[in-house]
């Protein structure tokens, strides 16, 4: 806000009792709370915010959620927060932090071991249309958690009236119907290697295979919801929130949200899930409860779920706020970039790649012919209906064969695989094949990652490209 002084977080901290004045900061407000203090309804639990960020606080408290409160916060705004660099390294982790990490395939395409971040080999995606749970990806922010299933709890939070709901683990497996559906999660930052070599872009650098499916277990969130006497129709529950358990070395959780729209839709198909292929989840893929987002980029599909808020702000969290939002073409600098005018992504865009062959593959000239296998996945539960595949540079086109899940329309929430045959051309000892897809929306994909280019090289679905050499 203009006009008002500045404050360090120090100067923040040296207000934390009744005696000093009561300061809490949140994002850039610095807010003196003394009076307010008083009349809390929380009693001095506010006081766990005294002199700090309010964000750790709120993450405690979520009843705190809501615009009303944002709104109640602004009156008492004295000043603006100088960030100190100091201040702002990351809290070192502990040598441990890491480690109680699960065993893992060895077959993984590793890109960090800590956190875990890993890729499914492209031959296990070219010829399986349900991913074996040891070859799924895996995309951790932070070190796996190990969660006591039978003290485990899920509490589901209505900020709208502060109703707070609780069900075990054998609750939710014995209690209600459960449902199994084929779903794609594909990290939002899928392809981001290809984006990158157009121009930097920030983030792990997955070539194509940060997207694997499986067969999902649990019980439909909306069943759920409604079964807890939930008015999915309250005009003041905009947003659901998931926070995992999953923590970072200051203690913050992961945590994203999804409009209500989508968890109240017949045609949402949100889960939250026990079993992966008839299994219980593994230890990386959120075991053992997490929430599955069918149609909608990996980030929002909360991993090791703890707590449901049904709220009417979206979740406070960085992932949600700050970091999965696609920034225009011409910010090239993320310090340059303004989240707060983006929406954070949902529907994951048309998408395909070639998984088989691999760049630099050899092809034996004498077998006269040759298969290129991969993958093609729309979001917002389209269907694939045709992958053109080429060796001219798409001069001509190939229609590929597919092979999917017979889905009602508009809920395929799976990838669809497909394969072309192709004669090898005479007289050349390179050729480059090129993939694309579109679907039963007729959405189809940009042929270069130039006009959709990100400085956080999100949402990568141009033509995907392999060059093998003949021989
Ligand atoms: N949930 C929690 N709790 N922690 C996480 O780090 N990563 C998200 C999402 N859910 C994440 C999470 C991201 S960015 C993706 S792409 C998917 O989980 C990946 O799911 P997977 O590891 O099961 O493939
Ligand atoms: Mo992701």
């Amino acid at each position: 806000k203009e006009g008002l002084p500045f404050y360090t977080e120090d100067q923040v901290k040296q207000h934390n009792k009744t005696e000093t004045g009561i300061w809490v900061s949140y994002k850039n407000g610095v807010y003196d709370i003394t009076d307010f203090v008083e009349g809390h309804p929380g009693g001095n639990k506010i006081m766990w915010g005294a002199g700090h960020g309010l964000e750790p606080f709120w993450e405690k408290f979520p009843i705190h959620f809501k615009s009303e409160v944002f709104e109640l916060l602004e009156e008492y705004r004295i000043g603006n927060l100088k960030k100190d660099e100091t201040n702002k390294k990351p809290i070192e982790p502990k040598p441990d932090f890491y480690k109680d990490e699960p065993k893992r395939n060895p077959q993984l395409k590793v890109l960090t071991q800590k956190p875990f971040n890993a890729e499914s080999p492209k031959e296990i995606s070219a010829e399986n249309l349900v991913t074996p749970l040891e070859f799924h990806f895996i995309r951790n922010h932070m070190p796996v958690p190990h969660i006591d299933t039978k003290t485990f709890k899920l509490e589901i939070l209505n900020v709208s009236n502060g109703e707070k709901i609780e069900f075990s683990l054998d609750d939710l497996e014995n209690k209600f119907n459960s449902v199994t559906i084929p779903v794609t999660l594909q990290c939002s930052g899928n392809k981001r290697k290809f984006m990158n070599e157009l121009g930097q872009v920030q983030g792990l650098m997955w070539d194509v295979n940060a997207i694997s499916t499986a067969l999902w277990t649990g019980v439909l969130l909306k069943d759920l919801l409604i079964h807890c006497g939930i008015d999915l129709n309250d005009p003041k529950i905009k947003h659901v929130i998931f926070e995992g358990l999953d923590k970072d070395p200051a203690g913050v959780v992961y945590a994203a949200s999804v409009p209500i729209e989508k968890v109240r839709s017949d045609n949402g198909d949100v889960l939250l899930a026990y079993k992966m292929n008839g299994q219980d989840i593994p230890l990386d893929n959120g075991y053992p409860l997490r929430i599955v987002v069918p149609g909608v980029i990996g980030a929002r599909s909360v991993k090791w779920v703890g707590k449901i808020i049904l709220s009417d702000v979206e979740s406070q969290s960085f992932w949600q706020l700050n970091d999965y939002k696609v920034l225009s073409p011409s910010i090239k600098n993320l310090k340059e970039a303004d989240f707060s005018k983006l929406k954070a992504v949902q529907e994951s865009p048309i998408q395909s790649a070639i998984c088989q062959p691999v760049d630099g593959n050899i092809i034996k000239r004498e077998n006269g012919k040759f298969i290129a296998k991969g993958y093609a996945f729309s979001g917002g539960g389209n269907e694939i209906e045709s992958v053109l595949v080429s060796i001219d540079n798409g001069q001509n086109w190939k229609n590929a064969t597919l092979k999917k899940f017979d889905r009602p329309l508009y809920r395929s929430w799976a990838w669809t695989l497909w394969e072309a045959e192709f004669d090898i051309p005479e007289g050349k000892d390179q050729i480059e094949i090129v993939c694309t897809a579109s679907d039963s929306n007729q959405n189809t994909q940009p042929e270069s990652a130039k006009s959709i280019w990100n400085a956080r090289g999100l949402l990568n679905n141009s033509w995907h490209r392999v060059k093998v050499n003949i021989q």
